[in-house]
């Protein structure tokens, strides 16, 4: 095509930066201008950020901390959710207690589904990752999807606790592979936070809480031990 041969045709940049040529009309990834982004076409496409500012599309977030890249304000600038910022109620103890209960059981139940899913036509989980969740798929003891309580939610984990313990481990390892460095980064929970802040409120208080030792990163033990894995069953060999 006659892009072919222009020097920023498939050269690839990070979020907030686009290429430009430099004087000697080599590529460079420089920080975009946020009027260069396209704008939102509807108001999903806004995106709150954690300067509690509305950003009309990620685009326009990233490129402003971009331009922001080496200051305080840029550094602590992240994606916090998706949509126009919103008034999110305060995290009482008691919700926040009852967060990883939830949390627990809907990350089962996706696993379920994508096992579902898989048995009808394959590619949704790798054989390694079928395996393991077979086994929750066909334990009849196991809660089934719904609305429950956060005392049958309580007294599930105690009394199916293991069936819990693949989907935490399988849950770190898909968020952390931007490096796969057993830590998560504030990027690489943004997957997992990012739509669910607006439904559940509790959502940064509880991943706040999670780095216990207050790095700004959550460690595999920090992940496990927020969702109530016991020490003894942390596994890497499970990370997958
Ligand atoms: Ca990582
Ligand atoms: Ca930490």
């Amino acid at each position: 095509s006659k892009y072919h041969g222009y020097p920023c045709y498939n050269f690839r940049c990070k979020r907030g930066k686009t290429c430009k040529l430099d004087a000697d009309n080599k590529p460079r990834c420089a920080c975009q201008e946020p009027a260069e982004c396209p704008a939102s076409t509807n108001t999903f496409d806004n995106v709150c950020g954690t300067d509690n500012r509305t950003y009309d599309t990620s685009c326009h977030l990233f490129a402003t901390k971009c331009n922001l890249d080496g200051t305080k304000t840029g550094h602590r600038l992240h994606l916090d959710y998706s949509g126009p910022c919103k008034l999110i109620p305060p995290c009482l103890e008691n919700e926040l207690s009852q967060f990883p209960l939830r949390m627990r059981d809907w990350l089962k139940n996706v696993l379920l589904q994508l096992y579902e899913l898989d048995s009808m036509s394959p590619g949704y989980l790798t054989p390694k990752q079928r395996f393991k969740v077979k086994k929750i798929f066909e334990n009849e003891r196991r809660l089934y999807p719904g609305n429950h309580t956060v005392q049958l939610l309580a007294q599930d984990f105690e009394k199916n606790y293991n069936m819990y313990i693949y989907p935490v481990h399988w849950q770190f390892a898909q968020l952390d592979q931007h490096p796969s460095d057993r830590v998560l980064t504030h990027s690489e929970l943004a997957p997992l936070r990012v739509p669910l802040v607006p439904m559940e409120h509790c959502t940064s208080h509880f991943f706040q809480k999670c780095d216990a030792d207050k790095d700004k990163q959550v460690s595999f033990k920090e992940w496990t031990s927020c969702f109530g894995i016991k020490n003894d069953d942390m596994d890497p060999n499970l990370l997958f």
